[in-house]
């Protein structure tokens, strides 16, 4: 059972915060002016948040070094899944103390302690840390991970997976992506020239995600058709999800109090569900 707080849900990509092309390399610049719109939103209206990060250059490069996304095969391994979570823990301190410098109570929980998949999907997930500190006024901060899992020994957990999890237990007010692009496009934006949509119904969003591609060069996690599923579970659950870029200054703050900035996928109507 969740807490009774509906909070608003925000993944931050991981290609955002860092340069996927550069091995450990974090862009500050964009950390920062994120922290600072995460607090500004904070003070004027947005009372309850969770955040989610991606793993970029720092979980993406180890994992697939060591194959971590394929599961145990030899315990070769074990070294580059606990180099994994140690790559994730960095980079999770430098966004966790940026927000904490502007007086945002983010308290980092590191996935890989509290939660476990099976076969590739979570399983089990300690939910009580969650529920007590949305209930105590924190901003729980969670990141793709290396967990463990019951099937394959273990598995990378993506980020967008830990927010479809959360939204199913949280039913949120909205979940936002903060990507490296304006929304979500009919082609791939980094090959043609197109326009983002403004608005999507999932039933559309589902006809696009049928052509979209698999995974691209380091991302272990399902690249856009990963992301584009879990989108479709969150928004078929009754939750509102908006794609928006986080790099340009200003949007993050917009869709943190409630404005429609990117691409707004509409919540499909499920019973009970508020449109
Ligand atoms: O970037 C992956 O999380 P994502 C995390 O959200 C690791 O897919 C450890 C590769």
């Amino acid at each position: 059972m969740g807490a009774s707080i509906r909070p608003v849900i925000l993944k931050i990509g991981g290609s955002v915060v860092t340069d996927k092309s550069k091995p450990f390399s974090v862009r500050m610049k964009v950390v920062r002016q994120i922290s600072e719109e995460i607090a500004a939103a904070t003070r004027s209206g947005c009372k309850s948040l969770i955040i989610v990060h991606g793993g970029g250059s720092f979980g993406h490069p180890m994992a697939k070094e060591y194959g971590i996304h394929r599961g145990f095969s030899e315990s070769g391994q074990l070294i580059g899944f606990v180099k994994t979570v140690q790559a994730m823990r960095r980079l999770s301190s430098i966004i966790v103390e940026s927000l904490q410098a502007l007086g945002v109570p983010a308290f980092p929980l590191q996935p890989s302690a509290f939660v476990v998949q099976r076969d590739g999907r979570i399983f089990t997930m300690f939910q009580a840390v969650l529920d007590r500190s949305l209930e105590a006024g924190f901003i729980p901060v969670l990141w793709g991970d290396a967990v463990l899992d019951e099937k394959r020994g273990f598995a990378i957990l993506s980020g967008d997976q830990i927010v479809s999890h959360l939204s199913e237990v949280f039913f949120p007010l909205r979940v936002i992506f903060g990507t490296d692009v304006d929304g979500i496009y009919p082609s791939d934006p980094k090959k043609s020239k197109s326009r983002p949509f403004e608005k999507l119904t999932c039933d559309e969003l589902e006809k696009i995600a049928m052509q979209a591609g698999e995974s691209r060069g380091i991302d272990v996690t399902g690249g856009m058709a990963g992301k584009l599923a879990e989108i479709i579970n969150i928004a078929s659950r009754g939750v509102e999800v908006v794609v928006t870029n986080a790099m340009k200054k200003g949007n993050i703050l917009q869709a943190l109090l409630g404005k429609e900035v990117g691409t707004v996928v509409k919540p499909r109507k499920v019973d009970g569900s508020i449109e």
